[in-house]
């Protein structure tokens, strides 16, 4: 009979795009201790710029499989150089960033239940390989290598848009597979990935036994054996009916088919390939391996439960009834719940649905930028003092003192953008103001003349500040109407998280674009590992209470978190100026028209629609 520490502590993992964390959460949910490794530069021998490697093809984006095994390595030496006792933890979840995928070589059970603990995890399972060369593994390393890939795709990728079409076409079009799936083709979502990777490496697609996502990798080490993949993570793959949560047969035949006619036995064989059905956050996966037990001392008891997406992790710990959650990691993500219904809910080509990780039935609507932090960062050059100088000064002079005939709107996208899809490139309008209302106002009714395009030149340097924090939050509140289910109340609070939430200019102006208060963690900002130490609990604690696979009704997640202190705090209100008050509501219609100005604009370029 397994015994019970006095003070039961939970680990939480969050593997993201540029970094690893780690967190340990008590019983009551609050934060014990915090480790991480960032893998540029923790781990520069593997040449990543933000986590990430670009090339050699077209839009590729990889990271390679042996860092994020370094750094598992890593952030538990740390947390062992730190006397964390191994053996007071009782169970271990976490997240991982969606829709990246693991490639796992035949050699992989055998190796993965045999590590030695004298060593680390990396030399084991991964060999050393030359950054620049191709990703399949070469054959003659087999044996050795439990990975077939040695660099995992991840989301930001972007290299198979011929596969995206091609899926949407075989299932009826976008709408049809939104319907089925809960998005429309992305680049991102792991089926076109999988199709991609089995065009341009057939040969090492043949060589793979499973494919994991991000967040089924982390558990298969901790279990020594493969793990099945989570329902809201799945639903990141365009693979799954979202209404049942299962593998949907002719999507997995398409995939495993494409581009010659959907076959029944190409399908079973990815089938296989991809392990069962998706699995909810309730079910544990089985005990630590003995691997971890003997090098740091775990209790072999320690049970591992499912890990699950980041952005779900986050919506976990954060999320109450009419909330809405803006992630400003590297990605900027949007995140409503939606609670189960009889209807399901309604689901759009620009927008997702994700399975709710622990609340059966339940969904999560979500919005994901790709240029969220990458451009953020890019215009405030590590000077975040300054950027917020350039907000404030530019805020008041036109919201407040509004004392010129024209303002500005400018588009920043690095990388191929997600939301409208397919943008890139930097854009930039003139708005002729045509009147501003005489006192006493009411909310906003600046009239706007028709925008104009202008060169980068022509824009003034001291807006660009304001100007990427203007669009990349007016793109989601121009949006919010559409995703917000029909018989939900309006949203009451606004909480903010990821990198992006530290910045006190961030946090006023999300409230007075969203007209709604701002909160933010209270305690630790990684809230997608407090997710996954809190869903760790969850299992543990079902588990205590004898509660089996069925909810009935038991041991639910809200049952659980109730115990658990409230965990934000509020941290801006939208200004009482009524010249402020309205303003970006007052600004939705013209930005919109810059946005379809900056469609057309990429489609002329390109010769045709962009997805
Ligand atoms: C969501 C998405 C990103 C990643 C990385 O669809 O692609 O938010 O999860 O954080």
């Amino acid at each position: 009979m397994p015994t019970t520490p006095s003070n039961p502590l939970f680990l939480g993992l969050d593997l993201s795009t540029q970094g690893l964390k780690a967190v340990l959460v008590d019983e009551e949910g609050s934060v014990v201790s915090e480790h991480a490794v960032n893998f540029d530069k923790d781990l520069p021998h593997f040449g990543t710029v933000s986590g990430a490697v670009r090339g050699p093809d077209e839009g590729e984006v990889t990271s390679p499989v042996r860092m994020w095994l370094e750094a598992i390595d890593l952030v538990m030496d740390r947390m062992k150089a730190d006397g964390v006792d191994f053996s007071s933890i009782v169970a271990i979840s976490g997240d991982g960033q969606q829709h990246g995928s693991v490639y796992w070589s035949p050699s992989a059970p055998a190796l993965l239940s045999s590590l030695d603990a004298a060593q680390p995890l990396a030399p084991q399972l991964c060999p050393q390989f030359d950054a620049a060369a191709p990703s399949p593994l070469p054959k003659e390393l087999n044996r050795v290598s439990a990975f077939s890939l040695l660099r995992s795709p991840i989301w930001q990728d972007s290299s198979n848009t011929n596969e995206c079409r091609a899926l949407e076409a075989a299932v009826g079009g976008k709408q049809a597979l939104a319907d089925l799936t809960g998005s429309r083709a992305y680049e991102r979502f792991t089926g076109p990935q999988i199709m991609r990777i089995r065009r341009v490496y057939p040969e090492a697609y043949a060589n793979t036994i499973r494919i994991s996502l991000v967040s089924s990798f982390i558990p298969s080490l901790f279990l020594q054996d493969f793990a099945p993949i989570e329902v809201s993570d799945a639903s990141g793959m365009n693979l799954t009916n979202i209404l049942t949560n299962k593998w949907d047969d002719n999507l997995l035949a398409i995939v495993a088919s494409h581009p010659h006619p959907p076959s029944s036995a190409a399908a079973e064989d990815l089938r296989s390939k991809l392990g069962p059905d998706p699995v909810t956050g309730a079910s544990p996966l089985g005990t630590i391996g003995a691997w971890w037990v003997r090098r740091y001392g775990f209790s072999p008891d320690t049970l591992i439960a499912p890990f699950m997406g980041d952005n779900p992790a986050t919506l976990l710990t954060l999320s109450q009834p009419s909330d809405g959650i803006l992630s400003l990691g590297t990605s900027t993500t949007f995140l409503l719940s939606i609670p189960p219904s009889p209807s399901p809910p309604a689901r759009f080509t620009t927008s997702h649905i994700l399975a709710h990780p622990a609340l059966p039935g339940g969904h999560i609507a979500m919005l994901c930028y790709k240029n969220g932090a990458l451009e953020r960062d890019r215009i405030a050059r590590g000077d975040w003092a300054r950027f917020g100088a350039m907000v404030a000064e530019e805020r008041e002079r036109r919201e407040r003192r509004r004392e010129d005939t024209e303002d500005w709107l400018g588009f920043y996208f690095g990388l191929r953008e997600i939301i409208p899809p397919g943008v890139q490139g930097a854009f930039f309008f003139r708005l002729p103001i045509l009147s501003y209302p005489s006192p006493p106002s009411p909310p906003n009714p600046i009239t706007y003349g028709a925008p104009q395009r202008v060169r980068a030149a022509a824009f003034p340097d001291a807006l660009h500040p304001l100007a990427i924090l203007r669009t990349q939050l007016l793109s989601i509140l121009a949006r919010i109407p559409q995703i917000l289910p029909a018989a939900a109340p309006p949203l009451r609070r606004l909480v903010l998280t990821g990198g992006g939430s530290a910045s006190p200019v961030i946090r006023q102006m999300a409230a007075d674009v969203f007209g709604m208060e701002v909160y933010v963690p209270d305690g630790s900002r990684e809230a997608a590992a407090v997710g996954g130490a809190w869903l760790a609990k969850w299992a543990w604690w079902r588990k205590q209470q004898g509660v089996g696979e069925g909810l009935g009704g038991r041991g639910t997640f809200e049952e659980m978190t109730a115990s658990l202190r409230e965990n934000v705090k509020r941290v801006a209100v939208p200004v009482g100026d009524e010249r402020v008050r309205g303003f970006y509501e007052g600004m939705v219609g013209v930005y919109r028209t810059c946005e379809e100005m900056v469609v057309r604009e990429c489609e002329e370029r390109e010769g045709g629609p962009l997805a």
